[in-house]
């Protein structure tokens, strides 16, 4: 049906790989490792997908993530969510992780890490799909605690081609975390953040201007302050933006109202991706999907946007 968007070779820029782990593998994995799970079936869990803000899908995401508890189960985890990208022709990947969504149930650094590689190493080997993980700071934690989380990160620096930041946003601006993106910089690790997808535009200057970000995750708030509108166009900094995940979390009330196209026309760098794809209904492809149904996104629209993704990649 949507084999001319398949086909389209792009780059995702957004999606949390503990954000891929579908029903049927948390299931799976719950049942390798003897954890007993809330939920009946996959069917009564799909059904729990049913979220009215962005706080009530990160805790069902967090207590999702707890089945994931050894090496083999974050490559498989990883594997998976490549073997999609191979399907829909995602040439390149620039997914997040959260490596305190893991250390603070006691799950080694490492072992979190190396299935992940692994898996990335096998992607590029047997794939052919390029990627470069980027390290999330949970922002609902402290900063200390982010800081914590960069030094058990740096042993290993070359593991990583960036630093962000996602969590709850209202109330966590990116000015908390000034000081651990300045450190993660002067390592040589660029930063992006999510910005302005509940939280206001200020938390968008704030990105910019103090954690001196190379993309803007979501960034769909942009659209109410003109003058960083303006910004936006004249440094062309992209936002990695999120169709599905939006609606799903009533930032938008319907695909109908969504704001992508409109900044795209205004000469926006915006670019499409899943974010969480095995929650929101849908990986890439999905997303580009639904701009056409509910948008009227034209081929010659399709294609710009598949080509700033290409473009604003941070890895080669
Ligand atoms: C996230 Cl949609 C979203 N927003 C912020 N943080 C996140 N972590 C995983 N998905
Ligand atoms: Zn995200």
């Amino acid at each position: 049906m949507y084999d001319w968007l398949n086909a389209l070779p792009k780059a995702e820029l957004h999606m949390h790989l503990e954000g891929s782990l579908e029903p049927e593998l948390l299931f799976a994995l719950a049942e390798r490792n003897k954890i007993a799970l809330p939920w009946a079936d996959v069917e009564t869990l799909r059904r729990a997908y049913a979220f009215n803000n962005l706080q009530e899908f990160l805790d069902l995401y967090y207590q999702g993530a707890d089945v994931l508890r050894t090496e083999q189960d974050f490559y498989d985890l990883t594997w998976a969510y490549l073997q999609k990208c191979k399907e829909q022709n995602v040439v390149h990947t620039e997914p997040f992780f959260d490596p305190q969504t893991h250390t603070d149930r006691g799950i080694p650094f490492e072992v979190v890490l190396n299935g992940i590689q692994q898996a990335l190493k096998d992607g590029r080997d047997r794939l052919g799909i390029g990627s470069g993980l980027i390290l999330s700071f949970l922002r609902h934690l402290p900063e200390e605690a982010a800081f914590q989380t960069l030094e058990q990160a740096l042993p290993y620096r070359d593991a990583f081609i960036a630093v962000g930041l996602d969590s709850s946003e209202k109330g966590f601006p990116p000015r908390l975390f000034e000081r651990v993106f300045a450190k993660a910089r002067s390592e040589g690790l660029p930063a992006v953040a999510h910005a302005g997808e509940e939280g206001p535009p200020e938390y968008i200057w704030e990105a910019l201007d103090l954690l001196k970000v190379k993309r803007i995750d979501h960034g769909v708030r942009s659209a109410e302050d003109p003058k960083l509108m303006q910004r936006l166009i004249d440094e062309q900094i992209p936002l990695t933006v999120c169709p599905l995940s939006n609606t799903k979390l009533c930032v938008f009330e319907h695909m109908r109202e969504h704001n992508i196209l409109d900044m795209l026309e205004a000469g926006v760098k915006v670019t499409v991706n899943s974010d969480d794809p095995a929650y929101f209904g849908g990986y890439v492809t999905e997303n580009f999907a639904a701009l056409h149904e509910h948008l009227g996104m034209t081929e010659g629209q399709a294609r710009r946007l598949a080509q700033n993704s290409l473009d604003a990649r941070l890895a080669h």
